[in-house]
């Protein structure tokens, strides 16, 4: 059975969804520190738990016979700068403990790894899998980390640790959690609502991005790939690269009349400075097939097809 950890966030849903139709609803658990709303209990089993708790933690994995573990616990990029004590016990302390539980009990681990594992130092377009990895940010730090003892564990004890890093995620029903990324998510609620938008990075900030299911697809992929396929334990994955210009420019050809201003928020700018403007992900196509679905044009019409931009038509009407 499947355990996600940091199930509430962005991901984690999603990702429920998925394996629950490919292993049976009660097969996967929700886990996460918040408390969840009424229809996530609905939709399969859910465990209230700490990451920090490393017993408690062994319970659930025990208790519940997991043998696969998606460890989605983590302070993103800003978010992580605002509280780099908390970052650091979760994104650190918190893997150490999955690392554990994971290795005593022959887990399959996936983590999730980043763009924002790489920094200013790293060639940044296009980023290789295996080049300088000097982030300068908690989170970045904690997911080179994760990908240095992850791939450590699996030498060393076996740990079958798969990892991929992550673009910025485009998602339409869940809410991005980290704050560099997010503006490309934002865009479509306020295209929608108010027809008015601020984005907080320059506008040729170029960031690799991907669509949600994309994402989730590859996750699944990479976690159900023979074991003699990986050549590495942590790969890129990557679907496209857009700086906000450019998603301007496609959002406007749904919704003509968006008005938008850009007010930099230096923070958040440094942070996207700093990471990969292209991910060269080679190595996932040529290893376990990976190839992605969504371009830039499909993302824009599948968020608005979720989000509906005729509400606005209708509402201006
Ligand atoms: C963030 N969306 O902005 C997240 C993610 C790679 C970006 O980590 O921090």
């Amino acid at each position: 059975r499947v355990l996600i950890t940091g199930g509430l966030g962005q991901l984690g849903v999603g990702l429920a969804k998925l394996l629950r139709k490919r292993f049976g609803k009660n097969n996967v658990i929700l886990s996460d520190i918040r408390k969840p709303t009424d229809n996530i209990f609905y939709s399969g089993p859910f465990i209230y738990s700490d990451i920090l708790d490393y017993k408690n933690l062994r319970e659930i994995v025990v208790n519940n016979r997991i043998t696969w573990l998606f460890h989605y616990s983590a302070l993103l990029s800003a978010v992580g700068e605002a509280n780099v004590p908390l970052a650091r016990a979760v994104n650190i302390t918190g893997l150490h403990n999955v690392l554990d539980i994971a290795a005593e009990h022959n887990l399959r681990l996936f983590v999730p790894s980043t763009i924002g594992a790489f920094g200013p130092t790293s060639p940044r377009d296009p980023t290789p899998d295996l080049c300088i990895q000097r982030p300068r940010t908690i989170y970045g730090v904690s997911k080179v980390h994760a990908e240095l003892m992850g791939e450590y564990y699996h030498y060393r004890y076996g740990l079958d640790f798969r990892c991929l890093r992550y673009p910025g995620i485009i998602s339409a029903d869940s809410q991005p959690g980290g704050g560099t990324t997010d503006y490309a998510v934002q865009i479509f609620h306020d295209a929608i609502k108010t027809g008015k938008f601020q984005c907080n990075l320059k506008p040729d900030t170029r960031l690799p991005m991907m669509y949600i299911d994309d994402c989730l697809k590859a996750t699944l992929e990479v976690m159900e790939a023979p074991a003699e396929a990986l050549s590495m334990r942590t790969y890129n994955i990557s679907a496209m690269s857009f700086a906000p210009e450019e998603l301007v420019q496609e959002v406007q050809k749904h919704v003509p009349e968006l008005q938008v201003t850009y007010s930099v928020d230096a923070v958040r700018q440094a942070i996207a400075d700093s990471w990969p403007m292209n991910f060269d992900d080679s190595n996932a196509r040529r290893d376990w097939g990976w190839k992605h679905d969504y371009d830039l044009p499909e993302l824009v019409t599948t968020m608005f097809s979720f989000l509906g931009s005729d509400s606005r038509i209708a509402r201006a009407n």
